[in-house]
């Protein structure tokens, strides 16, 4: 089917499938449950192609206007934006990798206005350590932030900051750009202070719910639909143990690296058949929120023979690949990278939607 009339084709044929779901926020914006039900119905139809600050740098090069690595290999840009915000709570100016937040509105509403998506990542820093995300040690670190708690004050701080960041994404009509946002992704592993090991699930259920309410109910946010992303799961109640409830996620997401103790064509495949399996039983989409094979530099047909595989024949709404940090630290494609060929063969297939296979998402 020509990509340009998937949108069409997807409203037609929702009108004879489930019903789609309704956001946690009830006050979303009419943009944002657009952008809800449609990528509901476009999973159907193709899987839009995501890479996490592909308008910020690449491989070789930063903060030049217009610039993306994924356009100069095929063309167009990513259906879907990923952004960071790690450090916004904190006030600083530019964040934990080093982007100046200032440009990081501009940016996510220039996408908007082309019709892409956008989604925020957000890796605060340990409440009680004032160390990084990757601080875990601190095994009271979320209880002390939840109400009651010795760091409550100050979280309440980190989210008006984070409110304010939201609600200023206007575009150029004065639209509230939505976002799918991300909080407390990987809880699976112990990596994050707020994950497994380091709180527990009552905890970590109640840290989520807090977030969503406080942003939705007292900071009058309703731009947001909330994207819960395990690292790599063993089972469906692995997946499903700190699952804040289904009134508190909109899109069910998984990050998962390609490595050599972790195959993607098979074992991807496998969660994101899982994925589909329980997005199905709660009516939610379903997404693969991050991945990629870091540093990838000798397996040439990477996006055809192992990503492809990991979502063929699933209903995967998207699949965003890791950012391009510089040549010591990549995972999207760029010119002259050893799969660019192969990057173009795989989104020139009609499975692949990038940013001008969207149009009317918003609608
Ligand atoms: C990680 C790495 C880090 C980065 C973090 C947040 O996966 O890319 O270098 O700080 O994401 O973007």
């Amino acid at each position: 089917m020509n990509k340009l009339l998937f949108i069409v084709f997807a409203a037609f044929s929702a009108a004879c499938s489930d019903t789609p779901p309704l956001p946690a926020d009830p006050q979303a914006t009419p943009e944002t449950r657009a952008l809800y039900r449609n990528l509901f119905r476009i999973a159907d139809e193709g899987v839009m192609f995501g890479h996490q600050d592909d308008a910020l740098y690449g491989h070789d090069w930063k903060y030049e206007e217009g610039r993306s690595d994924v356009r100069e290999c095929c063309g167009d840009y990513p259906a879907v934006f990923g952004w960071e915000l790690g450090g916004l709570e904190t006030g600083a100016d530019r964040s934990i990798d080093d982007v100046p937040f200032a440009e990081i509105p501009r940016l996510l509403c220039a996408a908007y206005g082309r019709g892409a998506v956008n989604t925020v990542s957000w890796h605060p820093q340990n409440p009680e350590s004032g160390a990084s995300a990757w601080d875990g040690k601190t095994a009271t670190a979320v209880s002390s932030i939840l109400p009651g708690g010795a760091n409550h004050a100050q979280f309440r701080l980190w989210l008006d900051r984070l409110a304010g960041f939201f609600v200023g994404l206007k575009s150029a009509d004065g639209t509230c750009v939505p976002v799918l946002f991300r909080p407390f992704h990987e809880h699976t592993g112990n990596g994050f202070w707020w994950g497994k090991g380091n709180c527990t699930a009552e905890e970590y259920i109640a840290l989520w719910r807090f977030t969503l309410e406080y942003l939705r109910d007292t900071k009058g946010v309703h731009n947001l639909l909330y994207v819960y992303s395990p690292d790599i799961v063993s089972s469906q109640d692995n997946y499903l143990e700190f699952w804040p409830g289904d009134a508190y996620v909109d899109i069910l997401g998984l990050d998962a690296y390609d490595r050599s103790s972790w195959a993607i064509e098979t074992n991807g495949l496998r969660l994101m058949r899982l994925l589909k399996h329980i997005a199905y039983l709660k009516n939610k989409p379903f997404a693969f929120t991050e991945t990629g094979l870091e540093n990838n530099t000798s397996q040439s047909k990477w996006w055809t023979e192992k990503l492809s595989k990991a979502i063929a024949g699933v209903p995967v709404a998207y699949v965003l690949v890791w950012r391009n940090k510089d040549t010591n630290h990549f995972f999207g494609p760029y010119p002259g990278c050893v799969s660019e060929e192969d990057f173009k063969t795989f989104v020139a297939g009609e499975q692949i939607l990038l940013e001008k296979d969207i149009a009317g998402i918003y609608e």
